[in-house]
């Protein structure tokens, strides 16, 4: 049988090179779209570069994604496009509304022309529980999201539920949690933390500032929820699924694991800086119940907290290391 065609839209990020990974594992041919130009040096994408092919297109331009589908021909399309990082969304909120949720009617619109057999996975977040009063949230919770990326986002989910019903399209949403990995940037807490507990231990700074360490998120391994994504395209019926891990820690007890795991005391080291804390756009009890996908796609998730946090410090202690290394060699000649 001919290998599945698989399209992923924002395919540079750490949800899209490690979906990638997993595609290519499983015999997917994935071809990725991105925006700069092809040329461009990825970094997430080095080890699988000769692996991929990569096609430039912009997801505002409805002709653009219509070329790539044609000539891609995909069984299946994965939409990771998007601005990720929260608290820039209250600083570009136009372009966050562009991507977040123009962008996805613009794609729908283009399946929809070019193959409405092709399977669509639109990449939703927890943002859009945004001041949930259900706790925890499930696919049936109402969306009450509080910043212009969860408004954004629940746009993007609603559009991709109305093409489903409308035009029968097999177009689904993964309402993923904080999913994180040694790819993430590190203007997430999670990699702000680990990169700082890593290079504190190798005596490469001294402390960090951090905000509201009291704020909990349900956070997972981004490894198994590309896992997640790619099942969501293999069911019968498309859908809305929930993926977390059902538990929810404080960024406190985030800084307490990481700095523990290369034996130091946090309270050493973090320093709070008011202008990190989110007030009022902060989310409270956002934790995420998965267990329409632990029945129906058969998910759950393989690392757990302490795990994920002893990953993201291992990999950055290791990442520092092999960059202090030619300095040290420089240093003994
Ligand atoms: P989030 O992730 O906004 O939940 O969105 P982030 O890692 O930025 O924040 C998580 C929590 O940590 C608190 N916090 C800090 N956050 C950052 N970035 N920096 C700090 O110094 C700091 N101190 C405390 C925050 O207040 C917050 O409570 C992520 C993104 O991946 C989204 O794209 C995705 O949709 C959601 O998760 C689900």
């Amino acid at each position: 049988m001919a290998a599945k065609r698989a399209l992923i839209i924002g395919i540079a990020g750490q949800d899209g090179s490690l979906l990638s990974e997993l595609l290519l594992s499983e015999g997917y041919e994935v071809i990725g779209v991105v925006r700069q130009p092809t040329s461009t040096r990825f970094e997430n994408l080095e080890a699988i570069r000769g692996r991929i092919e990569l096609q430039q297109a912009d997801v505002l331009s409805e002709l653009s994604l219509v070329d790539v589908l044609s000539a891609s021909q995909p069984h299946e399309v994965y939409n990771l496009a998007s601005p990720s990082f929260v608290p820039m969304s209250w600083k570009q909120p136009v372009l966050t509304a562009e991507f977040a949720a123009v962008g996805v009617t613009a794609l729908l619109e283009a399946i929809r022309r070019v193959d409405d057999g092709i399977r669509f996975y639109q990449a939703s977040s927890s943002e859009i529980f945004g001041e949930s009063r259900e706790v925890p949230q499930t696919e049936e919770t109402p969306l009450a999201p509080v910043t212009p990326y969860g408004v954004a986002k629940a746009y993007g989910h609603f559009i991709t539920r109305s093409y489903r019903r409308r035009y029968e399209l097999f177009a689904s949403s993964g309402i993923l949690y904080n999913h994180e990995s040694p790819r993430r940037p590190l203007d997430f807490v999670t990699r702000k933390v680990s990169h700082a507990a890593a290079a504190i231990s190798l005596g490469l700074k001294s402390e960090v500032l951090l905000g509201n360490l009291d704020a909990r998120r349900d956070w997972g391994y981004a490894g198994d929820y590309v896992r997640a994504m790619w099942l969501v395209l293999q069911q019968d019926e498309a859908d809305d699924f929930v993926i977390a891990s059902g538990e929810t820690h404080s960024v406190r007890e985030l800084a307490a694991a990481a700095f523990a795991h290369v034996g130091l005391d946090w309270e050493d080291h973090v320093r709070v800086d008011d202008t990190l804390i989110r007030g009022k756009a902060e989310l409270h009890d956002i934790v995420g119940d998965a267990s329409k996908a632990r029945e129906r796609l058969g998910w759950s998730p393989r690392v757990d907290f302490e795990g994920l946090v002893q990953l993201l410090v291992d990999a950055d202690v290791e990442r520092l290391r092999s960059r202090l290394e030619p300095v040290e060699t420089l240093a003994d000649i």
